[in-house]
């Protein structure tokens, strides 16, 4: 009986205090895609971060209602130049939820691949938020389900696998697609994600809710969680751990970066960034973007970086730069308290379960998942591995209108 009253009083006052719900999914997956978008001119070099408020136009964006727009531009730019392109939802997507796993079928101008993930959930009845974990290790399942939130387990092989040469890519992504796709894994996987998105979206809604989803992943499928989180507005809460090199640390950085992995390495040592970005691994300088643009496409949803200052190889401090310019669009947008970065923790093993993470990933989850809380985000940088965003920046963060 204890219990129940002060679940109620607790949803009680969520009801009050939230009147919109932080990180609440109110749109598609796209809300950009009738944005008019310019071809994107000539590249220059700049050693130095684009300016995220300026669009390709040359014009600086002066409104928080300018975003969706200048996202949009982000995203043609990010796919042409990094990732490859992300189809919109194909013709068809059906599938099941049940309490135990997830179907997805997918079918696209006579061609068809399907695929599932496993589903635990919490202790109650539901219907309850998921967290959609890629790849199995490094995320805390079990916080994540302690705090009333089921774990989704997606296997990203099935999508895109690792292994095969860039002319012939594996995997439910491509059975559709084309083996001869330029699209690299990592976007595959975020395609991945959407779709079992599309599923929950579609089903009753008794068992998992279709607008409280959050996607994690440490290392390979931390880059993977971070660009789900990018490329799918209905993800309500990113958390990339330790994801290096084309995840989350600023690709100029990391070129720079003692011990980190370098970009020709990255590009290599699997498909995971699109083919377009062979052209881009010796002069990160003349991309017309970089990933604090991609976490301003996440803002401003629910981001909470985690990474790992011990191992050079993770670069860190270009995940640092990218998190602290990456917060500048966040303020701008007026949600400066919806990203958090934690890279102060004390060990070095990669992608171990970390106590340190424990509660700023609960309060992420009561905020942006359960929306019974709302606590500021937090920003703890290691001394070890810690970035100067004015050596990295030419421009100011405005003072957008509405
Ligand atoms: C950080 O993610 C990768 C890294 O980019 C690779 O060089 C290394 O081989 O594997 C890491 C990883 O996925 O570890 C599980």
């Amino acid at each position: 009986m204890w219990a129940g009253v002060s679940l109620l009083a607790v949803a009680g006052l969520a009801a009050t205090a939230l009147a919109t719900p932080a990180g609440a999914a109110s749109v598609g997956e796209d809300d950009g895609a009738g944005c008019p978008v310019s071809a994107p001119g000539p590249l220059t070099a700049n050693a130095k971060l684009p300016d995220p408020f300026r669009r390709i136009d040359g014009t600086r964006v002066t409104a928080k209602s300018d975003w969706r727009c200048r996202r949009a531009e982000i995203r043609q730019l990010a796919e042409r130049y990094v990732y490859g392109t992300k189809p919109p939802k194909p013709q068809s997507v059906t599938g099941t939820v049940s309490r135990t796993g997830i179907t997805v079928n997918t079918s696209h101008n006579g061609r068809s691949a399907s695929f599932s993930a496993s589903v635990d959930l919490p202790a109650g009845t539901g219907p309850f938020p998921a967290v959609i974990v890629l790849g199995g290790f490094g995320a805390d399942t079990a916080t994540i389900k302690a705090s009333g939130v089921a774990v989704i387990s997606l296997d990203p092989y099935a999508i895109g696998r690792e292994g095969t040469p860039r002319s012939n890519k594996q995997g439910a992504f491509y059975s559709l697609y084309g083996s001869g796709s330029s699209t690299g894994l990592l976007l595959a996987w975020a395609w991945g994600v959407s779709r079992v998105i599309d599923v929950i979206e579609q089903s009753s809604g008794g068992i998992l809710k279709a607008d409280a989803t959050g996607v994690t992943g440490c290392s390979r499928f931390g880059k993977g969680a971070f660009v789900s989180g990018a490329f799918d507005q209905r993800i309500a809460l990113t958390m990339p751990i330790e994801s290096g090199t084309g995840g989350a640390p600023v690709l100029r950085g990391v070129a720079q970066e003692s011990g980190a992995q370098p970009l020709s390495s990255a590009y290599g040592e699997q498909p995971w960034l699109g083919d377009a970005f062979g052209s881009f691994t010796g002069s990160p300088a003349t991309l017309p973007l970089d990933t604090h643009q991609i976490i301003g496409m996440i803002a401003p949803r629910g981001l909470f970086l985690m990474e790992n200052p011990h191992v050079d190889w993770l670069g860190a401090r270009s995940g640092s730069v990218a998190a602290l310019a990456g917060a500048e669009i966040y303020k701008a947008l007026g949600a400066g308290a919806d990203i958090s970065y934690w890279s102060d923790v004390q060990d070095g093993t990669h992608c171990a379960v970390r106590s340190e993470w424990r509660t700023p990933l609960q309060q992420n989850l009561r905020k942006f998942l359960l929306r019974t809380a709302g606590d500021p985000g937090v920003f703890r940088i290691s001394p070890r591995k810690s970035g100067d965003l004015a050596q990295w920046r030419d421009w100011q963060t405005p003072a957008l209108t509405g």
